[in-house]
């Protein structure tokens, strides 16, 4: 079987790269904050780029590295290897944002599935955030349920990195953890695979 794109022959045997994506403004980053420092901020820092996680799964020592897309998206920055070299994705969308959900199920749906590595099958978990304002709630879970139902995705999650009830937030990342082992996929390094440059496709620039 070919090699995974973006395999590094030096990296440790348990290290998987998880992106996040989506809209800017939906939590991306919050959400790291919440998992790995179970931190919240009002005003979290735009260019945090990767946090680290080491978690057990079934007994199994896996480590996460967990890569934010570092405020890139919002100058439609983001290179085809920030997706491909990934063994998990989390697409976020803001429950009371309709635009953020339309841009996850659309733009960010189709660059992952799009540049991806083909040779994988790739996690790819829709999340809803900011349920602790779900009086201000727009888009129902129903529709997620829906949209990952039709494109065989995983079960989307609905949380809050503010008000993180039921550590949920953890539990997200975790199955994404448990699907890569259950899928027997290959682990690899982690590198710095975003990059400030103009021409670009969509959201994502080809590199
Ligand atoms: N009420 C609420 N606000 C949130 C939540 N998650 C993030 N925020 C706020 O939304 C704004 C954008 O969050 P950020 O993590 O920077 O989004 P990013 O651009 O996707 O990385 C910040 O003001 C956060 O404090 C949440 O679960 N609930
Ligand atoms: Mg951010």
């Amino acid at each position: 079987m070919a090699e995974p794109q973006g395999h590094s022959s030096s990296a440790l045997p348990n290290e998987y790269k998880v992106i996040l994506i989506g809209a800017v403004g939906v939590g991306k980053t919050s959400l790291l904050m919440r998992y790995v420092h179970n931190e919240f901020q009002e005003t979290p820092n735009k260019f945090v780029s990767e946090e680290k996680k080491t978690i057990t799964i079934n007994g199994k020592e896996i480590v996460l590295y967990l890569w934010d897309t570092a405020g890139l998206e919002r100058y439609q920055s983001i290179t085809q290897r920030f997706y491909s070299d990934a063994s998990a994705i989390m697409i976020v969308y803001d429950i009371t944002d309709a635009e953020s959900y339309n841009e996850a199920t659309k733009n960010w749906f189709m660059e992952a599935t799009t540049y991806s590595n083909p040779n994988i099958d790739v996690p790819i978990m829709l999340v809803g955030n900011k349920i602790d304002l779900d009086e201000d709630r727009v888009i129902p879970l129903r529709n997620a349920k829906d949209f990952c139902n039709k494109h065989n995705l995983l079960t989307p999650i609905e949380c809050s990195a503010k008000v993180d009830r039921g550590k949920v937030v953890s539990k997200a990342f975790e199955e994404l953890g448990r699907q890569i082992l259950i899928r027997n996929l290959k682990p690899k390094g982690h590198a710095v695979h975003v990059t400030r440059t103009t021409s670009s496709c969509g959201n994502c620039q080809l590199l």
